[in-house]
């Protein structure tokens, strides 16, 4: 059997991560992945043709140019027609993965609704209502509304899944006081409770929320110190749309030194060997 294919993002290498460790992390995620008998596959849009499977220089290329936007659903169009380079947010990167037949996705953070801002509601949330693909995360960003984003989820008939975890994690910390739909213990079960969402005929895609780790976990109380301040400094310098979410992500990485930056790498990487051993399960049920 030929492995199975994982597709990962590419907005976290060009607006998530600093260089040089957005490059190392991109190549590192794809090892992970093919250690656990998968096959990654970078997706983002080169030259305004959408792309699973970016090169090893192409990654470089999106991590450290800064002629490289930021697409989201809206932006698909724009960007083929002018023959841009684009990196993938959640959204997009879901829509090419369904497009190529790729079944599960790893990331970061998902997009959802932003605090205080609430008509500012990412893609993400439209693009898991309306795609087939399972995608593992570490839930949704801290720095957005959580119990909002949550009650989106849910009212767009998209399941929530705890891996290992009865609550949803909040990104840097392992918990958020919010429920998960189910808790899965292995990735059999994830398989399980995908195939029968597609047996059914739902056409949503369906979270699989994975903790960072408790020794890369940030104390709750850092987290929520930065991101108050990324907050604050983003209403005062009226930061909107879609320069917000890479404009909290890296002031909180410059107020917390390296701490948030080393929890986000290993979240990343815990994400990228789950997804890997689910997409492997997947293949063994079918
Ligand atoms: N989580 C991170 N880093 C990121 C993102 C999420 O740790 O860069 C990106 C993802 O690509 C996500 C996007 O889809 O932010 C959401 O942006 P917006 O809120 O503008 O839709
Ligand atoms: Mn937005």
């Amino acid at each position: 059997m030929t492995p199975p294919l994982v597709a990962l993002e590419s907005t976290v290498i060009a607006h998530g991560l600093p260089y040089p460790q957005n490059y190392e992390t991109a190549l590192q995620l794809e090892a992970l992945i093919r250690e656990e008998g998968a096959q990654p596959r970078t997706c983002g849009f080169v030259a305004g043709q959408p792309v699973a499977g970016l090169t090893p220089s192409q990654i470089e290329h999106f991590s450290r140019s800064d002629q490289v936007i930021k697409a989201s659903l809206r932006d698909i169009a724009i960007v083929a027609a002018r023959q841009l380079d684009a990196a993938t947010t959640v959204a997009t990167t879901m829509w090419i993965a369904h497009r190529v037949g790729i079944e599960v996705f790893v990331t970061g953070g998902l997009g959802g609704v932003h605090r205080g801002q609430d008509y500012d509601e990412s893609a993400d949330l439209i693009a898991l209502a309306t795609i087939p693909v399972l995608v593992v995360c570490a839930g949704a960003k801290a720095i957005l509304d959580l119990p909002r984003t949550r009650e989106r989820l849910e009212t767009l008939g998209v399941p929530v899944l705890g891996y290992g975890v009865d609550e949803m994690p909040a990104f840097y910390t392992r918990s958020s006081g919010l429920p998960v739909d189910a808790r899965c213990d292995s990735p059999q079960e994830v398989a399980a409770i995908w195939q029968a969402h597609r047996h059914l005929g739902r056409r949503t895609g369906m979270l699989v929320t994975v903790p960072v780790s408790p020794e890369h976990e940030l104390p709750a109380t850092m987290a929520d110190e930065a991101i108050n301040h990324a907050l604050q400094a983003a209403r005062r310098q009226g930061i909107r749309g879609k320069a917000l979410t890479p404009f909290l992500l890296s002031t909180i990485a410059a107020h917390t030194g390296t701490a948030s930056l080393q929890a986000n790498l290993a979240l990343l990487q815990n994400n990228a060997r789950v997804g890997a051993r689910i997409a492997r399960a997947m293949q063994d049920m079918a």
